[in-house]
């Protein structure tokens, strides 16, 4: 646990990527979450798949099992809803694609929650967890994650904004009907996709997402 990893090298100049509309690029890594950091426990930390999944059965994984998965690089920026985009992150960690293949969804899953410590949540269509540059990451810019970053495990979905990507992730859940997350309940888009700026909850079109609590 804890071993760094060979950096992607690549010394081909590139041009800077562009950011979403209304977004303001940042130096460095700004943190930015609800609550308190947790301490990881490995002796009492797992990484559950729940709720509708091929089997009925659920399954969990050690730390060292997660480690175990298969690993790539994905380098991408961090959106966050409230602005700021922090740039050229170099993650790595397990695609997404590996849970769905080693713990099937049942046929009729749409969307996942994404569970982190202290009960923070982000939900997803399938699709967008499931894209090809989603990863569970385990490192960045080839060290572990900080614990303020979300270590041991984060969620990383960098085509949608950050709330989208839960830090101290623990648990998948697979759903046959779309449920709001933690911010896609108090005001921000249930989708979230910053290329469409998708900020806020009232921007949300008739079938983006499940009826609002009546405020
Ligand atoms: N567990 C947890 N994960 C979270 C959050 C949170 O409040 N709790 N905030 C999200 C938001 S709004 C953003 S923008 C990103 C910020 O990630 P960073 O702190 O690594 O920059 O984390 C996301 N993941
Ligand atoms: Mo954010």
């Amino acid at each position: 646990m804890g071993s760094n990893h060979p950096r992607a090298t690549d010394s081909t100049p590139r041009a800077p990527r562009p950011v979403p509309p209304g977004q303001r690029r940042v130096n460095g890594w700004p943190v930015s979450h609800y609550g308190p950091v947790p301490r990881f426990r490995p002796e009492r930390w797992n990484l559950r798949v729940f709720g509708a999944t091929a089997t009925g059965d659920e399954h969990a994984w050690t730390f060292d099992e997660v480690i175990a998965l298969p690993r790539r690089t994905v380098v991408a920026d961090l959106h966050c809803a409230t602005g700021p985009t922090s740039t050229d992150h170099e993650w790595y960690g397990i695609p997404t694609t590996a849970v769905l293949e080693l713990v099937p969804p049942a046929a009729d899953v749409t969307h996942v929650m994404a569970w982190a410590e202290y009960g923070y949540a982000a939900n997803l269509r399938l699709a967008d967890f499931t894209s090809p540059e989603a990863l569970l990451a385990t490192h960045h810019n080839g060290e572990p994650l900080t614990a303020e970053h979300g270590f041991p495990l984060r969620l990383v979905v960098p085509h949608l904004y950050g709330y989208k990507s839960p830090k101290w992730l623990r648990t998948i859940e697979y759903l046959t009907e779309d449920r709001r997350g933690f911010w896609e309940e108090r005001g921000y888009h249930n989708i979230g996709d910053p290329w469409k700026e998708q900020r806020y909850s009232h921007q949300e079109q008739k079938d983006d997402g499940p009826a609002l609590p009546a405020s």
